[in-house]
Formats: structure tokens, C-alpha cells, sequence
């Protein structure tokens, strides 16, 4: 079978990029350990939508393994630059990030940190069972309920939440939406909403997403830019919940020490972490193609106000950190800081 098949002129993803028909023939046949995912399911998001930018989502940990010969290329590109014996390094120390040079606060309406995590011996959201994500949701919550301080909160599932209560939560910024069609095509979106839900504190400054594109996404966010807070409560509570599903499940995150954070999408492995500020840039992002190439010059990611494939709204943008692994947590951050300084320079020039 040809493997320009797939893809029409149009596409300008990273798997039309890099799946030669000598990689592809050499994938055919191989499934994967856990959930017996192959490269043609694992392409499938990019054949349904050829606006792809990158591609393909892994089914399980030995995804990246089993299909390492698309995966490995597609990483050290999104990443720039990651080879296959690269090692991924941590630094979750908040004393090591440098404050902003600038007045934050003014410019910053609010700061999110986030990391993905997935628990060893389950599928990815695109190849778990039904099965495996209900008995996960009961193991995750049950993990939840140990947590205490500022982290300790409560569990509401999307199965029987109000739309009123679930539409006020996306708006706030607090929920995930249904996968978007690249999740759709991948098959992260079976059997929604069964198995989903938010655990957050009563302040909403930290939250978890269970079973959306990870099965796990970790978050702690408030007003304003004070990075070290967020970063701190973020980094407890990864810990916390680390700690929590091994004495309750004797259950791990995937990890090794090349992939790093194991996830389901190769833009998120390493670290899984993506800091971003909701940032009022009116003047600056009034020539928006200038606007994204200066952010892309300083490793940032623009985004809308609701996240991925969203619009910004009266000049403000969700601007993040791109690159997910071959920087520690810390460098990701400070990348955020320094980057976010002199977006704020460039607003006041004009
Ligand atoms: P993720 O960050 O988990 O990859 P999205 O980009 O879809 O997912 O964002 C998820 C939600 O988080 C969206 O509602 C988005 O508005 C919200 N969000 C992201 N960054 C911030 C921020 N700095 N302040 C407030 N909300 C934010
Ligand atoms: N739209 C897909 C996803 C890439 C990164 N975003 C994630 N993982 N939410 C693409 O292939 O472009």
C-alpha cells in the first residue's frame, strides 16, 4: 500500500513529513504490546484531518517502542531537537526560577501549570479499554480522596454533572471540552463522557483532569503571574499524587528515562508540561502573523482563551511554553518568565 494515500498536497504534518513508504512497510504488522495498537491506527487523526500538524498519538506505552521508527523522527523534530539517545532531565525546584523583570500583573489576567501523567499497566485514552478506564477512574479518585492541605478537594464526574454546572466550569477555564476531531479520530473519545471528570480544591487553584487525552492531568493555576506559587503547589501535587496511587494501588506513573512522562501524544512526553498565562497583548498581536512568529522566536506557543484551536478574545492569548521535553520543568518555566518580560516590552514600545 502507498502511504501517499493518505495524505493530500495540503498536509504539512510531521507524520506526512517523516513516514517514508520504507518506515510505513517496515510497521506493517507490528502491534503494539498492551492494547495491539499499529501505525495505521496511530495515523488515523492525520488521515481524518489533514490540518494535522503533527499527527499520531500513541494507544500505550509501548507505542513508542513497538513504532519507534515514526515516533522517534516526529519527537526529535517537535522538540527541536531530541535524539533517540537523548536522556530527559528534571528540575521541579520552584528556588530556581528568576522572577520577571517586568510588572507582570499589570499584562498577566492569569497563570496555569500543567503536566500530563498515565499509570503503568493501563492503555492511553486513544487504546484503553471501556473497561480499563472505569476501574482507573474508581483507582485515580480513590487516590484523590487521600490528598490533604491545599491540595485536598472533591471528585465530579461528567456522567450526571448539570450542563449547567459543566458549561460554567469550560468558561471558567477550569474543565476540558469533549476531545476536539483530532481526539475524535484517534478514539480518546469513546464511550464519553463515561469515566470523566474534574477533582479540584475548593479555590480551583488545584485541579485534575481524569481520562481527557491523558489520564491524568495535573494542574494548579490562579490570578495574576506569581509563577513560583503555582509552580510549588503543582509540584507537591504531583508528588502527592505519586505517592498516594502507589500506597492505595501500588500503581506507578510510565516513565523512562529517555520518553520521560509517557503520554498519549508525542508533543507532551518529558515533562508533559505546559506553563501558560492568559495575557492581554492588544497592541502586539494586532499584526497576528508578526505576533506568532515573534512568540515562535522565543520558544512560546500562542493559543485562544479556550485553550488548543481557539480564538483569542480582545487581544488576549494564551501564550505557553512549546517544547515539552529535552528541558527540565524549571528551564520550561523560565522560558514562560523571560519570554513573557519581553512580550510585555514589546507592548509597551508600541
Ligand atoms: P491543555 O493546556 O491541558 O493542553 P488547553 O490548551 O485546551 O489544554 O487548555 C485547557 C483549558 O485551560 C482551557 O479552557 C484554557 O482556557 C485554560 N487555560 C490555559 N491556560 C490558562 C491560563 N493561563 N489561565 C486561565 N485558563 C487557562
Ligand atoms: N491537533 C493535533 C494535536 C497536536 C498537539 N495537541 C495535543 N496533543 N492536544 C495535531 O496533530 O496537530
Amino acid at each position: 500500500m502507498s502511504v501517499d494515500q493518505y495524505f493530500t498536497p495540503e498536509n504539512q504534518s510531521l507524520v506526512k513529513t517523516y513516514l517514508t513508504q520504507e518506515i510505513y512497510d517496515s510497521l506493517k504488522g507490528v502491534k503494539t504490546k498492551d492494547v495491539g495498537y499499529d501505525v495505521d491506527i496511530a495515523i488515523q487523526t492525520c488521515k481524518d484531518n489533514q490540518d494535522s500538524g503533527v499527527g499520531i498519538y500513541a494507544g500505550d506505552e509501548d507505542s513508542y517502542f513497538a513504532l519507534a521508527p515514526i515516533f522517534d523522527p516526529i519527537i526529535d523534530a517537535y522538540h527541536g531537537g531530541y535524539s533517540k539517545d537523548a536522556k530527559h532531565k528534571s528540575d521541579m525546584d520552584p528556588s530556581h526560577l528568576k522572577g520577571s523583570e517586568e510588572k507582570v500583573d499589570d499584562f498577566v489576567i492569569s497563570t496555569r501549570i500543567r503536566v500530563g501523567r498515565n499509570i503503568r499497566g493501563y492503555g492511553l485514552s486513544p487504546g484503553i479499554s471501556r473497561e480499563q478506564r472505569s476501574e482507573l477512574e474508581k483507582l485515580l479518585t480513590n487516590a484523590l480522596t487521600k490528598l490533604t492541605g491545599d491540595l485536598s478537594g472533591k471528585y465530579f464526574p461528567l456522567l450526571g454533572m448539570s450542563e449547567t454546572d459543566r458549561i460554567k466550569l469550560v468558561e471558567d477555564h477550569f474543565l476540558f471540552k469533549k476531545g476536539d476531531r483530532f481526539l475524535e479520530s484517534c478514539g480518546a473519545n469513546r464511550d464519553w463522557p463515561e469515566g470523566r471528570g474534574i477533582f479540584h480544591n475548593d479555590k480551583k487553584t488545584f485541579l485534575v483532569w481524569i481520562n481527557e487525552e491523558d489520564q491524568l492531568r495535573i494542574i494548579s493555576m490562579q490570578s495574576g503571574g506569581d509563577f513560583v506559587e503555582i509552580f510549588d503547589r503543582l509540584g507537591r501535587g504531583i508528588k502527592a499524587i505519586e505517592a498516594s496511587i502507589k500506597a492505595t494501588a501500588d500503581k506507578v506513573y510510565m516513565f523512562n528515562d529517555h520518553h520521560g512522562f509517557i503520554h498519549s501524544c508525542p508533543t507532551n512526553l518529558g515533562t508533559g508540561m505546559r506553563a501558560s498565562v492568559h495575557i492581554k497583548l492588544p497592541k502586539l498581536s494586532a499584526d497576528k502573523d508578526k505576533f506568532y512568529k515573534t512568540c515562535a522566536d522565543l520558544k512560546l506557543q500562542p493559543r485562544g482563551v479556550h485553550g488548543e484551536h481557539s480564538e483569542s478574545k480582545g487581544g488576549i492569548y494564551d501564550v505557553s511554553n512549546k517544547h515539552r521535553i529535552g528541558y527540565t520543568e524549571v528551564e520550561l518555566v523560565q522560558t514562560l518568565i523571560d519570554g513573557v518580560s519581553k512580550l510585555i516590552a514589546l507592548e509597551k514600545a508600541l
